[in-house]
């Protein structure tokens, strides 16, 4: 029995005081998501029940109950508290896939501070850019990432607290430095938990745009309603499942759906905290039993690559349900995945804006290999022309992803960004910066994204921030960063650059400068392909036309050129 009955039967009866009622939330009454996910679980009788079964690269492991869960968080909200940190305030993340990243994320919501977490990955020059944006009061993190956060302390008067969380007393603290060892922290059995309201800001994530900062993109407590009915419609999560969201909490998707949604719904999910690699992760499902899988196209075709030999070599047969966000899921990777696993991998769309998917595959609906599936219930969802922004209404035709606003996981802002916020509704709707078209059945089809942000390995980079970061390369006079399609990664960074005079294209100096982003930004923002050009193409008011590149890239028509500047 799926959780979710006839697709035609819940859009039928679907409202969201369903949700709400199963929460047993009360409008205007108090929600926080930190209390959703740790203490009622324990208060419905579910104290003893697994919450965490975590595995780290050595192949160590840690469980934790939903019991666990509430004393740990408890502790964690009650020393933050402990330091001054009050309601409101942004608290960076900045840590690997440790038990400490999932307990702090809920604890700093249970004392009603904002939750703000960023990859490990990201290099000093990333890390600054978020938190100076956010006016971050503490961030919380691993001896390994200190050395990013020392560097930036001075262009940071604001950030009070760095607090880390496996320090071993080997050096001395520094400056604003904090060691917190959970081990030895007395047990808070007893928090009072902060007291939000459904609009109180709950996380903020930040996601690449095509031009400007990276923009940090608002909750509050609210979109609980919307992870934790999506979690257990679209996952299918039900009471015996082991889930494994192999996402990383610093995207979206680790998020809502690697902490919120699968807990909010008292299930038990697995973390490995480990790179990429195929038998690792065969390994992971064989030895956890993991029956409920959420990934992304990239790994799926990662796996594909390894081929079906592999598969047979583990014992799979514990998955029953598996999706994946982040990218289009080509139709070959939807019919390798029947035949290798025996099960479909159901796409779903959504954005770190939407906080909650939007258009999926239901365990209960037909699979169409390639298309993204329906809207979720309670979302009003189409494509609208490119100019006029009216509703598409003939089947086949491109248009731009439009969803009528009002859905409770919906962003409240851009931090510090309400024009551009703003920028994003037309005509009574929220316009994602996709094109798909919608099929006479209903079915949605992604086309491409309407911008020129990257999609490297579902990951979204902002050129303009690796453009950015490569002015400040003593060598480089002018670039601009376009994607490249990608065999496995969908597309790549790609950096086309105009040396400064007395500088030579070479191996070296292409390497230095990969190098140097792979640094400052982070290994996803580096270019996998540095080509050297005496000047870049420009429009006549001086912009660069990265379009004629990416076109140029993918092998494509290049459009209208009209406003290209004659060199
Ligand atoms: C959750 C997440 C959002 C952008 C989105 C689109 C792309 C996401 C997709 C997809 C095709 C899918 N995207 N899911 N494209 N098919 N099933 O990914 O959030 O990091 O903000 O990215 O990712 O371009 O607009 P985020």
């Amino acid at each position: 029995m799926t959780n979710m009955r006839s697709y035609d039967e819940e859009i039928r009866d679907f409202n969201w005081t369903i949700p709400e009622k199963e929460l047993e939330y009360q409008p205007g009454h108090d929600i926080n998501i930190g209390a959703y996910c740790s203490d009622r679980i324990c208060t419905q009788g579910k104290g003893d029940k697994l919450a965490l079964i975590w595995e780290g690269h050595a192949g160590e492991v840690k469980q934790y109950t939903f019991n666990d869960m509430r004393l740990l968080t408890n502790t964690m909200a009650q020393y933050l508290k402990n330091l001054g940190l009050q309601p409101g305030e942004r608290i960076c993340l900045f840590m690997d896939k440790i038990p400490e990243l999932y307990f702090g994320f809920l604890a700093i919501l249970k004392m009603g501070g904002i939750s703000q977490p960023l990859f490990s990955a990201f290099g000093a020059e990333s890390l600054l850019t978020r938190l100076a944006d956010a006016g971050t009061a503490a961030i919380i993190t691993q001896k390994k990432h200190v050395a990013k956060v020392r560097v930036l302390l001075k262009d940071m008067p604001g950030l009070r607290h760095i607090i880390i969380v496996d320090d071993d007393e080997s050096k001395p603290l520094r400056e604003r430095e904090i060691a917190l060892h959970m081990e030895k922290e007395a047990r808070v059995e007893n928090f009072p938990v902060f007291p939000s309201k459904a609009e109180t800001p709950s996380v903020l994530h930040y996601t690449s745009g095509t031009t400007g900062k990276p923009k940090g993109a608002q909750h509050v407590h609210y979109s609980l309603i919307s992870q934790y009915i999506s979690a257990k419609y679209v996952l299918d999560l039900q009471d015996d499942d082991i889930y494994w969201c192999t996402a990383d909490p610093g995207w979206v998707t680790g998020t809502s759906y690697g902490i919120i949604g699968p807990w909010a719904n008292g299930i038990t999910q697995c973390v490995l905290d480990a790179g990429f690699k195929a038998e690792s992760w065969y390994r992971f499902i064989e030895k956890h039993k993991v029956t409920v899988w959420y990934s992304a196209p990239t790994a799926i075709r990662s796996l594909m690559k390894e081929g079906d030999e592999i598969v047979k070599k583990f014992d799979l047969s514990s998955l029953r349900h598996l999706c994946s966000v982040g990218e289009p899921l080509n139709a070959e990777a939807v019919l390798w995945s029947k035949k290798v696993f025996g099960l479909f991998f159901h796409d779903t769309f959504w954005q770190t804006e939407t906080g909650s998917m939007m258009i999926s595959n239901y365990p209960t609906m037909k699979i169409k290999p390639g298309s993204m599936g329906k809207p979720f219930p309670g979302i009003t969802a189409t494509v609208v022309d490119l100019k006029t922004h009216e509703p598409i209404t003939k089947a086949g035709i491109v248009g731009l992803i439009a969803i009528k606003p009002g859905w409770p996981s919906m962003f409240r802002t851009y931090w510090n960004n309400e024009e551009i916020y703003q920028s994003k509704f037309k005509n009574g709707w929220y316009i994602c910066g996709d094109r798909a078209s919608i099929d006479e059945d209903g079915y949605f089809w992604f086309v491409g994204r309407d911008d020129d942000v990257i999609n490297t390995a579902g990951h979204l980079v902002g050129p303009f921030e690796i453009e950015s970061a490569l002015l400040e390369h003593e060598s480089v006079a002018e670039s601009a960063v376009v994607g490249k399609p990608d065999p496995v990664n969908m597309e790549v960074v790609k950096a086309f650059i105009a040396l400064k005079p007395g500088f030579q294209a070479s191996k070296m100096l292409e390497l230095d400068i990969m190098n140097f982003i792979r640094k400052k930004l982070s290994p996803l923002a580096m270019p996998q392909e540095i080509e050297f050009v005496p000047s870049l193409p420009k429009t006549r008011s001086g912009k660069i036309m990265r379009r004629v590149l990416r076109a140029q890239e993918w092998g494509e028509e290049i459009g209208d050129i009209s406003t290209l500047e004659n060199d």
